[in-house]
């Protein structure tokens, strides 16, 4: 059996032969792993460990927050505050952002989560998952501010997300390509089990909420009709469709066979660009979409190039396939 890779040894050996993870953010890394580990094992225990149902709280979005939403932006947050790696950070479930308290040494880095996407998932035994974010903070020894985070997606140094299915799957990029990790559960470590992941560029698949049709744009009506009428219609083509409802397993599907997860803005809420949240969801997403040779856009622009003006910005999100994504993006242009 080819020998088994652990997480520290990939990250030691990319920071050793490529000089790409500086050893700041290679612990970054490791910690978040293993508050990875950590919510996986509450995930787990489901109503074994009396984490399921609401927590009769509301979040910045104005959404219930379950019981595990707040378990695991806590396990986050007390795993990573005293390291000396992190300035702040910044979660779904806070209104604002978290500064690394003065007890502890302050790094170099800012890190952004949605600590538990796909949370109505989470009390019908559905995959969810951690998404995380990780960028620079500003040179210069003043205190971090929350206009530090508003960088663009491009600007991030590292990206990954952790899915907890059938196997706990961390999924990271620093730059040089996605890798997949599966957690060994006898040794209590994430194992390389994938490296240089690619999506390829073409699918028959495609990720949308069709009960929101009626709502959406005529560019996205337009992609998904052609999909709909398969290889009679002009995409000469049959399509499959797929809609889990958390983000972390639908683009985790996508990154190991391909497709199109689309969440476009509807007429719903007219004044909010889309659903998804852009600093913690949209950007690592994208960014490791593109890391595996697929595109992320919102329609409109590369979502990586997106200025943000507010934490909590909602975005339009199209991602995956590349040759699809330029498709359903033409559309926008077209029209
Ligand atoms: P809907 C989960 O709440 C989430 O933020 C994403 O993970 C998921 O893709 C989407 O919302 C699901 O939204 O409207 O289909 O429930």
């Amino acid at each position: 059996m080819a020998q088994r890779i652990s997480l520290t040894r990939y990250l030691v050996e990319q920071q050793r032969v490529d000089g790409l993870i500086p050893s700041q953010l290679r612990l970054l890394l490791e910690v978040v792993a293993r508050a990875c580990k950590s919510i996986s094992q509450a995930v787990n225990k489901g109503s074994l460990g009396g984490v399921l149902g609401s927590a009769d709280s509301e979040n910045v979005q104005g959404e219930v927050q379950k019981k595990l939403d707040i378990i695991a932006n806590e396990v986050l947050i007390e795993a990573n505050e005293w390291g000396g790696h992190l300035a702040a950070m910044a979660s779904e479930e806070m209104d604002g952002i978290y500064l690394v308290p003065n007890r502890y040494p302050q790094g170099e880095y800012l890190l952004l989560f949605d600590p538990l996407d796909g949370s109505s998932n989470i009390d019908v035994n559905v995959s969810i998952g951690t998404i995380f974010s990780v960028l620079k903070k500003p040179e210069g020894d003043r205190g971090v501010e929350e206009g530090d985070f508003l960088q663009a997606g491009h600007q991030q140094v590292a990206a990954g997300y952790c899915v907890y299915g059938p196997q706990t799957t961390l999924v990271l990029t620093v730059g040089d390509g996605v890798a997949m990790f599966t957690l060994d559960r006898e040794q209590g470590s994430f194992v390389l089990t994938q490296e240089n992941v690619r999506i390829p560029e073409d699918t028959k698949e495609f990720a949308i909420n069709m009960s929101n049709m009626r709502h959406w744009d005529a560019p996205v009506k337009r992609y998904i009709d052609e999909c709909l009428q398969g290889r009679e219609g002009p995409r000469g083509k049959d399509f499959n469709m797929r809609w889990i409802a958390s983000m972390v397993a639908d683009v985790h599907r996508i990154l190991t066979r391909g497709g199109v997860f689309m969440y476009p803005w509807d007429k719903r809420e007219p004044n909010k660009p889309g659903k998804l949240r852009l600093l913690y969801e949209a950007n690592p997403m994208g960014w490791l979409i593109e890391q595996a040779g697929g595109a992320a856009t919102n329609g409109k622009q590369r979502i990586l190039d997106i200025q943000p003006s507010q934490l909590h910005e909602r975005v339009s999100v199209i991602l995956g396939s590349k040759n699809e994504v330029e498709r359903v993006t033409s559309y926008h242009s077209s029209l």
